[in-house]
């Protein structure tokens, strides 16, 4: 499937700020079965591995009903329990976009799902990532209130072009990070969590590296695309990252990070602290 989901300017019948109605009756009885397919597919890669935090906000939120959730019984609930709200989005939006609705406690959620042909994955995040991959983290308070930091953080990175790195520590926390719960390693990622194979290579696999979080060191770090990543960072709990982001001189970070090269997926830095958590 190509990635034919991304754009320079609002398409038509989408607003200026990039949201658009989510016109859940268009949705086909198909896109329903895809959609109910999809959650069957993960239900193995959460209950083994997934922080608990996640299984919790799956059940909050209801995420395992049968068929694509209805925006106007998904939000209700999305307020209630953590202040957020999703907007429906045609795709991959521009980062001041992105960044100012994370900021205002709204998720953009792509309104396009991936086809039943390409059920293990999508090379564009889909609602399927979008809503049952990042949604039930936004249950957890510390992660919600991190991902409004990053909005506000993004959008003065944006105009000082320093939204790489900050790319780099959403990849890397957001998308693939793990958290230790009660002693035992465990994924948070929606995009780790969407692979049973990525979260058990990230999890168990021997020669991955897994270190803890931190946040210079994540934003020099690059990232694979199409293919496992190399190394996974770990933090102690959701609290843990927030408190970073909030003392966090950012500015200070990123002049830094721009003093030094980048480091390759698999390289070893010496500040590196080994998370000797094991799954
Ligand atoms: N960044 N600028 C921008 N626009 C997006 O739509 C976007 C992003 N970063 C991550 C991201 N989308 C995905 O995590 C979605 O699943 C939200
Ligand atoms: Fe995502």
């Amino acid at each position: 499937m190509a990635i034919l989901h991304v754009f320079d300017s609002p398409p038509p019948g989408v607003k200026p700020d990039w949201t658009m109605e989510q016109n859940w009756e268009a949705f086909t009885p198909e896109e329903h079965e895809t959609w109910d397919l999809l959650v069957s597919r993960k239900a193995q890669a959460i209950s083994a591995y997934a922080s608990k935090a996640f299984v919790d906000g799956l059940g909050i939120l209801e995420l395992s009903k049968p068929g694509i959730p209805d925006f106007r019984e998904l939000n209700p609930k999305l307020k209630a329990a953590a202040g957020w709200e999703v907007v429906a989005v045609p795709g991959f939006i521009p980062n001041d976009a992105f960044f100012r609705h994370l900021s205002e406690k709204r998720f953009p959620v792509a309104n396009f799902l991936r086809p039943a042909t390409s059920l293990d994955y999508s090379e564009e995040p889909d609602m399927f990532h979008d809503m049952f991959g990042h949604l039930p983290m936004l249950t957890n308070p510390a992660l919600a209130d991190f991902l409004v930091n990053y909005g506000h953080a993004g959008l003065r990175a944006e105009g000082i072009g320093a939204a790489d790195y900050l790319a780099r520590l959403y990849l890397y926390t957001v998308e693939f990070g793990l958290v230790i719960e009660d002693g035992r390693l465990r994924g948070f990622g929606a995009g780790l969590l969407s692979s049973l194979s990525e979260t058990e290579h990230a999890l168990t696999a021997p020669g991955v590296r897994r270190i803890y979080v931190d946040l210079p060191r994540v934003m020099r770090t690059q990232y694979h695309f199409d293919r496992f990543q190399e190394v996974y960072f770990a933090i102690d709990s959701f609290d843990d990252l927030l408190r970073m982001t909030d003392e966090a001189d950012f500015a200070a970070i990123y002049a830094h990070v721009e003093s030094l090269p980048p480091l390759e997926p698999g390289a070893d830095c010496d500040s590196d602290v080994p998370c000797k958590a094991s799954y």
